[in-house]
């Protein structure tokens, strides 16, 4: 019997009240992180969940409708068709192979590639307008090969990239100055994981630019501690893979923090893998990813950052873009 007496219902509501739906391809130990935190900050009305293995999924989908209770109201979905990803505002692919402790993401790639064709065609169909959020690795070749086989607007799609490097390597300057970590304003740019590069000069704690506020004699010291911290942010993925297998809790955060500024139309700057040809040197006929800060909002890729770069830097990162454009010519798309 009815529970509620039904009122006279006011007009339906209009295209602008519509529901955000959040779609995450890949349920492993990434893709769940990253669905936890969305669901914990409630930055869906419906959630998701595609894998190919659907007795786990099925599994992962129950787990985290049977805490309703405790969290805000969202729907929760899943089905290894893509069908159930219909009309998706945003989509976030973690599938694909893991990295295994001492594997490059490199050597990744092509394991990722070949479920990529599988991936990304039907996600596309089934979302057209869908923002595309890649994570799985190695991040900025497969945010390439995402974009090619969307046939979307570059804006459109990006990859996690260097946003989940910056937050570790804020993390490890905070430990270090004894300050608190959102203070700390510290982007590294360029490809996600080994060649990564910290932006030295951008570095600033509650306002203040740490290496310009120092003589020459300190500023050359500090950049020695800092250089020790920019290895040790390249470590640390391989560090946590070693002790717990794989990670998953920071990437979580990382990529809700994405969610949010591109669904809620926030404008941050966030360091993200986005197509680089033209920027900062990179040479237009150059097509590759890359992580550049760049400001998200509900369109996606809404501007990148000018930031001063040094000559090594912009050097560095050239040669990330040369590497990955060689890289990419051997790949069938
Ligand atoms: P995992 O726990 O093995 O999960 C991968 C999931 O993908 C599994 O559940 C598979 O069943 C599923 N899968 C495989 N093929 C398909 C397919 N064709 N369709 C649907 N689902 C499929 O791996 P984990 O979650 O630990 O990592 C996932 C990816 O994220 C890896 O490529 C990692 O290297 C990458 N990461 C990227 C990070 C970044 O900063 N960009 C950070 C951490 C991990």
């Amino acid at each position: 019997h009815a529970l509620f007496r039904p009122i006279q219902q006011a007009a339906p509501p209009s295209p602008t009240n519509r529901q955000t739906k959040i779609s995450v391809i890949g349920a492993g130990n990434v893709g769940m992180a990253i669905a936890q935190t969305i669901l914990t900050h409630n930055l869906a009305d419906e959630l998701a969940l595609v894998d190919a293995k659907p007795d786990m999924l099925r599994g992962e989908m129950l787990d985290l409708q049977h805490a309703a209770a405790f969290l805000p109201h969202t729907k929760i979905v899943a089905s290894p068709d893509y069908s159930v990803t219909a009309n998706s505002d945003l989509c976030i692919i973690t599938a694909g192979a893991r990295q295994l402790p001492g594997e490059t993401r490199l050597n990744l790639l092509q394991r990722n590639l070949a479920l990529f064709k599988h991936i990304v065609p039907p996600v596309a169909k089934y979302s057209p307008g869908t923002l595309l959020v890649v994570v799985s690795n190695p991040v900025d070749v497969l945010t390439y090969i995402a974009w090619k086989l969307s046939g979307f607007p570059p804006n459109r799609v990006i990859g996690s990239g260097t946003n989940l490097d910056s937050s570790r390597f804020r993390f490890l300057l905070a430990d270090h100055l004894e300050v608190n970590a959102q203070d700390v304003q510290a982007y590294m740019v360029g490809e996600h994981g080994d060649s990564s590069v910290a932006l030295w000069s951008s570095i600033s704690v509650g306002g203040v630019p740490i290496l310009s506020q120092l003589t020459d004699e300190k500023a050359l010291i500090e950049q020695g501690v800092l250089e020790k911290i920019r290895k040790a942010v390249v470590e640390s993925a391989y560090e946590v893979i070693r002790l717990k297998g794989y990670t998953s809790w920071a990437i979580g955060y990382s990529v809700a923090s994405l969610a949010r500024s591109l669904l809620r139309d926030q404008r941050r700057v966030h360091p993200i893998s986005l197509l680089a040809k033209g920027f900062y040197g990179i040479p237009d006929d150059c097509e590759v990813y890359l992580s550049l800060p760049a400001q998200l909002g509900r369109s996606g890729v809404l501007g990148v950052a000018s930031i001063q770069l040094t000559e090594e830097e912009t050097a560095r990162l050239r040669r990330s873009a040369h590497t990955l454009w060689e890289l990419q010519q051997q790949l069938e798309l």
